[in-house]
């Protein structure tokens, strides 16, 4: 029999955070800030940049450019935090709201733009950078994250997985046989919950009685840690430990990024039926852009050409995926089947033919 493995079997209510809301380093000492300034520039760099593309596609959304669009607003820092520490043959197993993550990684926002439009499935080229295509059915990702670190367990390769989830999909039963079954093979493999507080209209509080998100984790037998997802620095240095942890052998962690859904859950959602605008305002001035900025400004490490190189690279990226999304032809409609499989199944090739047959006679 495996070795049963000592956990610990707490999990402490208080977020990690290492930049307070107002900017100022706090007393903990557990995960450095002192990260190369160079990093510390770049991820707020990146953070804007982010912020400032998912304006962009709710833009395109309301010209008619996109099917729906899932906005990130306020999720930046917890996005940016924790894929930045990762490496790129890390994999990331994203649910849909990760344009963040995505950037990290280096997508082009063209390719993020045609998943959007419909046209596109994003797969290949999501892959090409570890990084699997959005996930609309809830929590099915983190089975597909499971089994992708158990096969690089197998195959002797030192990557980890990074399943991100939201605090409605933890209700999911996909989610606890993900969880349950990387805890008992030991897959290196990080589950990220971002828990915005809502799930479409369902708040946090309706969604569970456990203590937190990050509780769940002792059931499981494996770490359970809450962080501060509007503190870029903070989800930096857990998901940076958290992955070291998997890598060395040491098994999965659940971390819950405590953080808020600043715009509707998307497009076709109008949130004032549901909560209110005292509570947004309360989020709204923890917003984690203007903290990391004040962090920086105090650090010696902001400047008026900082921001103008942030603002240069923002444009440049707004346009470039205008212009990859505007207008943009229909792909064929062949792709749906051929890239399921490496070789087409008779199934499938017999759906094709039913569906060309279909299209030929609507012509
Ligand atoms: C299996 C499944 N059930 C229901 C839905 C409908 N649905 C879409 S988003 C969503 C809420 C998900 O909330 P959460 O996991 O907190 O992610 P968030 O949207 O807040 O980022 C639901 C229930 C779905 N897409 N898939
Ligand atoms: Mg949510």
């Amino acid at each position: 029999m495996a070795e049963i493995p000592q956990m610990p079997i707490t999990v402490d209510l208080e977020p990690v955070q290492l930049i307070a809301a107002d900017g100022t380093p706090t007393t903990e000492r557990r995960y450095g800030r002192d990260l190369p300034s160079e990093t510390l520039s770049w991820l707020y760099e990146m953070m804007v940049v982010t912020r400032e593309l998912d304006t962009e596609f709710v833009n395109l959304k309301r010209q008619g450019q996109l099917a729906l669009f899932a906005s990130c607003r306020g999720q930046e820092a917890a996005q940016v935090g924790a894929t930045a520490c990762l490496r790129k043959t890390d994999w990331l197993f994203p649910q849909y709201r990760e344009l963040g993550a995505y950037l990290v990684r280096g997508i082009p926002p063209g390719h993020v733009g045609a998943a959007w439009r419909g046209t596109w499935h994003g797969g290949m080229e999501f892959t090409k950078k570890c990084c699997a295509p959005m996930s609309i059915p809830i929590g099915t990702q983190t089975l597909h994250a499971v089994g992708a670190a158990m096969a690089a367990q197998r195959l002797g390769e030192d990557s980890v997985t990074v399943a991100f989830l939201g605090d409605g999909a933890t209700s999911e039963g996909d989610v606890h046989e993900a969880l349950n079954f990387a805890a008992v093979f030991g897959a290196p493999c990080v589950f990220y919950v971002q828990n915005n507080q809502w799930a479409i209209s369902v708040p946090i509080w309706k969604q569970t009685v456990a203590p937190s998100i990050a509780h769940k984790a002792i059931g499981y037998g494996m770490p359970g840690i809450r962080v501060d997802g509007n503190d870029v620095l903070a989800c930096y240095g857990v998901m940076a430990e958290a992955a070291a942890r998997a890598r060395s052998g040491g098994g999965p962690t659940l971390v819950e990024a405590v953080t808020y859904r600043l715009g509707p859950h998307t497009t076709s959602d109008d949130p004032s039926r549901y909560r209110t605008q005292e509570e947004v305002d309360h989020w709204a001035a923890l917003d984690p852009i203007p903290r990391y900025r004040t962090y920086l400004q105090g650090q010696g490490l902001w400047s008026e050409r900082l921001e103008e190189r942030v603002a240069a690279r923002s444009k440049r990226l707004r346009t470039e995926l205008r212009d990859a999304v505007f207008d943009a032809p229909d792909v064929d409609i062949d792709e749906v089947f051929t890239s399921v499989y490496a070789e087409i199944t008779p199934g499938l090739e017999a759906q094709r033919q039913q569906l060309r047959a279909e299209l030929a006679r609507n012509d």
